[in-house]
């Protein structure tokens, strides 16, 4: 795989052109209201029928009885909805059997697990029952989904406010469902972040995996070694300021983050891709002498020092106070393309790095190179090849799964929103090929890695690398279209799987991407409605 990686770094587009979208006009006649089955990610199952639900300036959004989280919940889904509806949806905690419900527990709610949601919507309510917060959650986003596009917009907008009549039962096909984000390439701040944060939300995606250190920048504070930032994070790719996030930003982000149901994992990656780090401590090279910050593209120059002692004081104070700052219980320690680290040293780190993570109460992740070295105990290795990786290579993961090491399924040439749709693409990368809406869709998790057992698949997840990418308006045209079906794998029921309704149903949310101010990608894969 290097080999090929070299040389598409070097065919790599850097004057990437711009992917804005003009914001059309909204539309003049009353929008209809979408019907159940048009929902993405495809729900576990819907039945149709009886009359509309229709939002009017009297709704009531109620919580019964309701805790803070699903009050929370109740307040997101008014602040989503008053901009456009221009109607005052006052959220109470008094019950009634009108308006907007939502509430947690009762009618056989425990069947719906952590995640998973009931809607119900008939003339006079729309109710939303859940066993827990995050099951409301995601019933909103199905609500949301069920109004018209022209909901999403932040200015009043003409009617009607109507969804379908008819009940939504739905929980996730997996529990992990990431996408990733990498703000060392190019630094993103936290304002992108939460933005990128909502987009994910709407699909129902879980998991904000941060890719946070690599050759080009170190993104987060530390307070035991304060120049990972102030001198590791000053750069990008192309020579720009770069960035970083300071403890609070980063909390910040955990916290939002969390208001909007996605844990954060936060990945160190490493020994390779550490060129910033090396740069920014002499004591942390073999031979104590620090390289040059680099802004290139290049992968797998860089190593830390294995044999030195210095170099596992610093990972035990980075994964210490990364850990402290990271409710979740996954912290990804990174393990790809260590090129420039002999395979005895690569094993040799892993094997030391791996309890340190344990030590500071946290389940590490690494990129799939982890299983050729020894996997602890309740590792998760992330499978990033291609069809291009080798037999070897893929039966090292598959044996470690079979010994339990649980994977998350992110394959370069389906789920890398970095790589081009097509030739013509002005921004990504090509190295694991064009990767087009059709193509990173239609392929199933569960069987990607023929052996893996299917408790081995702990989900799935959507890289998004930014050796391109330095603006939003760049990854949303690189994430979208193909961003809702890598959730919708990993979310809908294998049975739903089916490219021809799946294009339809997602050639409806263009017009809501119009709505939120995305610029995406118009695959001509995809039956788009004409723009109004
Ligand atoms: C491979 S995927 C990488 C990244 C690059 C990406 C670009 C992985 C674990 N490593 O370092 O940014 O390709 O597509």
């Amino acid at each position: 795989m290097r080999r090929r990686r070299l040389l598409c770094s070097l065919l790599l587009v850097t004057a990437a052109g711009t992917a804005t979208a003009a914001a059309p006009p909204p539309a003049a006649a009353a929008p209809a209201a979408t019907p159940l089955d048009r929902v993405v990610p495809a729900p576990a199952a819907v039945h149709p029928g009886g009359d509309p639900y229709t939002l009017g300036d009297r709704t009531t959004i109620r919580v019964p009885g309701g805790g803070a989280e699903a009050r929370q919940v109740a307040g997101y889904l008014a602040g989503l909805l008053r901009p456009a509806t221009g109607f005052s949806l006052p959220v109470t905690t008094r019950s009634g059997s009108d308006g907007i419900v939502l509430k947690i527990g009762g009618k056989d709610t425990a069947k719906l697990g952590a995640e998973g949601y009931r809607l119900e919507s008939g003339p006079r309510s729309v109710t939303v029952r859940a066993a827990r917060p995050a099951g409301l959650f995601h019933g909103v986003q199905t609500l949301r989904q069920l109004l018209p596009p022209s909901v999403e917009r932040r200015t009043e907008q003409p009617g009607a406010w109507r969804i379908a009549g008819g009940t939504v039962t739905d929980t996730p096909r997996y529990g992990y469902r990431a996408a990733m984000l990498d703000v060392s390439r190019h630094f993103f701040g936290v304002r992108q972040v939460k933005r990128y944060i909502d987009q994910l939300a709407l699909y129902k995606l879980n998991t904000l995996h941060l890719h946070l250190s690599d050759d080009q920048g170190w993104r987060i504070a530390i307070d035991s070694w304060p120049k990972l930032t102030s001198h590791g994070g000053s750069t990008q790719v192309g020579g720009g300021r770069g960035g970083f996030f300071t403890k609070a930003d980063y909390r910040e982000i955990v916290k939002y983050a969390a208001s909007r149901y996605l844990t954060v994992v936060p990945e160190i990656d490493m020994p390779g891709h550490t060129n910033a780090a090396l740069s920014s401590y002499a004591e942390l090279n073999c031979d104590g002498k620090a390289p040059p910050l680099y802004t290139g593209t290049d992968v797998g120059f860089s190593s830390f020092c294995v044999p030195k002692k210095k170099t596992y004081d610093f990972v035990d104070d980075v994964v210490r106070e990364l850990a402290a700052m990271t409710p979740g219980r996954y912290l990804h320690i990174g393990g790809d393309e260590a090129h420039s680290t002999s395979h005895d040293d690569y094993v040799a780190f892993m094997d030391k790095v791996q309890p340190v993570v344990a030590k500071y109460g946290k389940t590490a992740i690494g990129w799939h190179q982890l299983a050729g070295a020894h996997p602890a105990k309740g590792t998760v290795a992330q499978y990033w090849g291609y069809d291009a990786t080798s037999a070897d290579e893929r039966k090292e993961v598959t044996e470690a799964a079979a010994h339990g090491t649980r994977l998350i399924i992110s394959p370069a040439d389906r789920s890398y929103l970095d790589m081009k749709y097509d030739k013509n693409t002005p921004l990504g990368l090509a190295w694991a090929g064009y990767v087009s809406v059709r193509r990173s869709y239609d392929w199933n998790p569960a069987t990607y890695l023929p052996g893996v057992p299917e408790k081995g698949v702990l989900g799935v997840e959507a890289p998004l690398w930014t050796e391109t990418l330095s603006t939003s308006a760049q990854l949303e045209y690189m994430a979208f279209p193909r961003l809702p079906g890598i959730a919708e794998l990993g979310w809908s029921p294998a049975s739903s799987h089916d490219w021809d309704r799946y294009r339809a149903r997602l050639a409806a949310q263009g017009p809501r991407w119009d709505a939120m101010g995305i610029g995406y990608y118009r695959s001509p894969e995809v039956p788009w409605p004409g723009r109004s």
